[in-house]
């Protein structure tokens, strides 16, 4: 963790204090770095009628970050607050009776003591390794749920994630070549942004398998790329699709999905043969050039055309782009980490931006420094070392113990049906909806997760997955109905979420059920009374207290250039970077060390026409899978009609011609099918992906149906076409954006 004294730290001076009233309404300034709806944090103004009622949520304009933009999900979010679907109250139900809609309403008292009942039980007779903690994508939820984890004894942590392919492969590869996690700089570290004389938009910014239009994935914005073009940055858009953001970039690279790494390497091999690397850097700063230069020669431009059916002079031009550019700079996304080997494919995209001397430089991928990092969890100490080497996948994947803590996701679901090394007997699942979105092949995690003792879902609505599995249902409450906290995980900056309006009946925040759930499994461990105590305890090492937090958020560190020059970046104050080596390892001595291919290299993305000929016959399109849309998170607002009114139906996006070669059409319903199943979709027809892919939406439900139905879920998920187990050789990376499939009607009646 960065050393740094509160005299050290950065905040805008706020013209108001953190509550004020204004035109008969309450308004009160926070984030919205909690659930629901997103896992950023928009700076936001929460206005609350008399009644403590909110009325509306506004963007802040004295936020650095969003500057008063916000998206619909955030302006919408009194609907989901006051939604009638809310459950407000605890449930349970007989574990004989999962999938039947026969809840009943419970106390507080009588579902937590149930709970903590259950899991100590099984940490008597089976150990506390049995119970898993599983959580969705990031939000607040970091702390409250490692340390309840942790206290209780369990070291399996998680997200039910094949190939935990979310952003940690793209954080391990670049992070155990680098030292760190680096991001692209738009001036975000800065108070002022973009008028701060230190900085530098880059010239060309390489946007590689992300929309951040949509997405603004991991707190990096969609508007800071269109802020950057208009100061004069040119895009390169690597991404199979058409979009406004490929029509308005310099070069748009429709790349075969899975193919990135090939791409990488073969830009690499231009700038190695057209001299377009920064010697100077590479010679003070980077280790193995000669070997990866050697690798990349394998990937000749005319062999990179063919995998990832680019044409060979777009893939010139952005090389020599990225090659002449004064600073280049990479925002990547999730489409690097969905596919088997996408260590390697991350490790290869990274190493562009090192042998250019793009790293550390104003404009170009700088290194984050955190305030706190909960990226690696609270409590850490509270877990015994007999406990913590019990974790599901750290025996076969040594990254897992490089600063990750999550037990890997498809070896979890072998040990839950196998029950070796050990048999799992109990589940808690916040914030996550399992069998809509996160799994891989739903029906084989239900069977999974159905054989356990106990599993307890925490959320704000009935999902598929608690109406499968739950036994009981804990509700939680959305980010403008409770106070919380977010600091660190990679970004520069503290942020508070504030509690606006009054709980919806007894719903609770995440941070107090965990509260309130630990003081029964490990007191010793939870000795706060209030949510207060609790941030209180977690911000000491910012000198700043939760309610002086408040009125000065957000907070930065201060932010300098060029750090590895310095000795600012390595713990022994040495220069360069914190690498075995102290250079930007282009040839990884940690992966030689683990035993893994210390270079990067492509691997045909399987299923698919590279890897399977043969299932190509019966499945001939290439099928990717979860782009975002603007008004639904991941399974998230199906059951809000605004948002809902934007995207009613699954689709599948499908090509003219492809319809005209299916007998499809617009608006129809078709079978999307391969060899692990199929999902049903409505054709949307569009030229924007070609004849040879298709993309369908992911997190798909139909809280419309009935609940015993499970909402519809097993016509409708798409990942029924994906399975457990082929994930990359690291533990890292799975096929969720590189699948196949074959499309047809469906019929009468289906
Ligand atoms: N096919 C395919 N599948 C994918 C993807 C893809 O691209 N393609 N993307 C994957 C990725 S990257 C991810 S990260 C996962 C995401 O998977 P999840 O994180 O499991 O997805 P969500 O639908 O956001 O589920 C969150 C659940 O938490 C509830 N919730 C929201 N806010 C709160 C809160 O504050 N507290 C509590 N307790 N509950 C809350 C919601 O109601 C919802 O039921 O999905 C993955 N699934
Ligand atoms: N509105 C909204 N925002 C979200 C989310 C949400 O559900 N809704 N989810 C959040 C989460 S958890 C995440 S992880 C992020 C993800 O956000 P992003 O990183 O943007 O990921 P996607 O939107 O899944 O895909 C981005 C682009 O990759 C392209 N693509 C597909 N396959 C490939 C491929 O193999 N290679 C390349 N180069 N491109 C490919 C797609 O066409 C798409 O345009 O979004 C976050 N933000
Ligand atoms: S990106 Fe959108 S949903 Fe996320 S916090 Fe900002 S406004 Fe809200
Ligand atoms: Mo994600």
């Amino acid at each position: 963790m960065t050393k740094f004294a509160k005299s050290d730290l950065k905040f805008v001076d706020h013209e108001k204090p953190w509550r004020y009233e204004e035109d008969g309404l309450t308004v009160t300034r926070g984030s919205a770095w909690s659930g629901p709806g997103c896992h950023l944090g928009c700076g936001v103004l929460l206005h609350t009628d008399k009644d403590g009622k909110l009325v509306k949520c506004e963007g802040d304009p004295e936020n650095p970050f969003n500057q008063g933009r916000l998206c619909m999900r955030c302006l919408n979010i009194q609907e989901v607050t006051y939604h009638e679907k809310r459950i407000t109250y605890p449930m349970m139900r007989d574990p004989k009776d999962r999938g039947k809609d026969t809840w009943r309403r419970v106390s507080w008292e009588e579902a937590l003591d149930y709970v903590a009942d259950k899991f100590l039980d099984i940490k008597e007779k089976y150990g506390a390794e049995s119970v898993i903690f599983a959580q969705g994508t990031g939000r607040d939820i970091g702390p409250a749920i490692t340390r309840l984890a942790w206290s209780y004894g369990s070291p399996n942590y998680t997200c039910i994630l094949s190939g935990l392919a979310c952003f940690l492969p793209r954080i391990a590869g670049m992070a155990l070549t680098t030292g760190t996690y680096m991001v692209a700089d738009a001036s975000q570290g800065w108070t002022d942004r973009y008028d701060n004389p230190a900085y530098e938009v880059p010239e060309v910014l390489v946007v590689w398998g992300n929309y951040p239009l949509v997405a603004n994935n991991e707190g990096w914005y969609g508007h800071w790329v269109v802020d950057m073009m208009k100061r004069g940055t040119k895009i390169i858009d690597i991404d199979p699709k058409v979009t406004w953001l490929s029509c308005n970039s310099a070069q748009h690279l429709r790349i075969r999905p899975g193919t990135d790494a090939a791409l990488a390497l073969g830009i690499l091999n231009i700038l190695f043969e057209e001299d377009l690397c920064d010697n100077d850097f590479v010679d003070k700063w980077c280790y193995g050039f000669d070997e990866l230069k050697a690798r990349a020669a394998e990937y000749p431009v005319s062999r990179v055309a063919e995998i990832t059916w680019v044409p060979e002079e777009n893939i010139i031009e952005a090389a020599r782009m990225i090659g002449k550019a004064k600073t280049a700079s990479l925002q990547w996304g999730l489409a690097v980490d969905m596919t088997k080997e996408s260590l390697p494919a991350s490790q290869a995209i990274a190493s562009i931006f090192m042998v250019t001397g793009n790293i550390d430089v104003p404009g170009g991928i700088i290194p984050t420094i955190s305030i706190l990092s909960y990226a690696s969890g609270w409590g850490g100490e509270l877990i015994s070392d007999e406990q913590k080497a019990k974790r599901i996948g750290l025996g076969n994947y040594p990254i897992l113990q490089a600063g990750f803590q999550m037990s890997q996701a498809d070896e979890l679901i072998e040990t839950m049906e196998s029950g070796e090394p050990y048999e799992i007997h109990g589940s808690w699942l916040q914030q996550t909806n399992i069998l809509a979105c996160i799994a891989a092949d739903p029906e084989r995690t239900h069977k999974a997760f159905e054989k356990l003792d106990i599993n307890v879902s925490v959320d704000l609505f009935m999902t598929p997955t608690a109406m499968a599995l739950a036994d009981v249902f804990l509700p939680a409450n959305t980010f403008p109905e409770h106070d919380s906290i977010r600091l660190g995980d990679g970004i520069q900056r503290g942020e508070v979420i504030c509690q606006a309006c009054k709980p919806v009946g007894e719903s609770k925040s995440d941070m107090e059920i965990n509260l309130l759930l630990g003081k029964r499994l490990a007191p010793e461990a939870w000795p706060w009374e209030t949510l207060e105590e609790v941030y209180d305890e977690l911000l000491k090492p910012t000198g700043f207290t939760f309610s002086e937090l408040k009125e000065v958020a957000p907070i930065f560190l201060p932010l300098e250039y060029r750090r590895h020059e310095k000795g600012l970046l390595r713990e022994d104050g040495q220069l360069g970077f914190p690498t075995p080596t102290g250079r930007l390892e282009l040839y990884s001595t940690i992966y030689e060390s683990m035993g893994y291919d210390p270079l990067p290299y492509f691997e045909e993305p399987s299923p698919g026409p590279g890897s399977t000929p043969d299932l190509m016959e019966e499945y001939p399109l290439v099928l990717t899978t979860g782009a975002r849309v603007f008004n639904s998170f991941h399974s998230e607002h199906r059951m809000i009609e605004r948002n809902r009114s934007y995207t009613p139906d699954p689709t599948i996006q499908v090509h003219p011609e492809l319809c005209e070669r299916y007998g499809v059409d617009e608006g129809d319903w078709v079978w999307v099918e391969n060899h692990l199943g199929r999902a049903k979709r409505r054709v949307k027809k569009t030229p924007i992906l070609g004849t040879r892919i298709v993309a369908c939406d992911h997190g798909w439900w139909l809280p419309e149906k009935d609940p015993e139905d499970l909402f519809d879920l097993y016509d409708v998920a798409i990942n029924k076409l994906l399975p457990w187990g082929e994930f990359g050789k690291t533990g890292f990376g799975a096929n969720y954006k590189t699948n196949i499939c074959k499309i047809y009607k469906v019929k009468e009646g289906e």
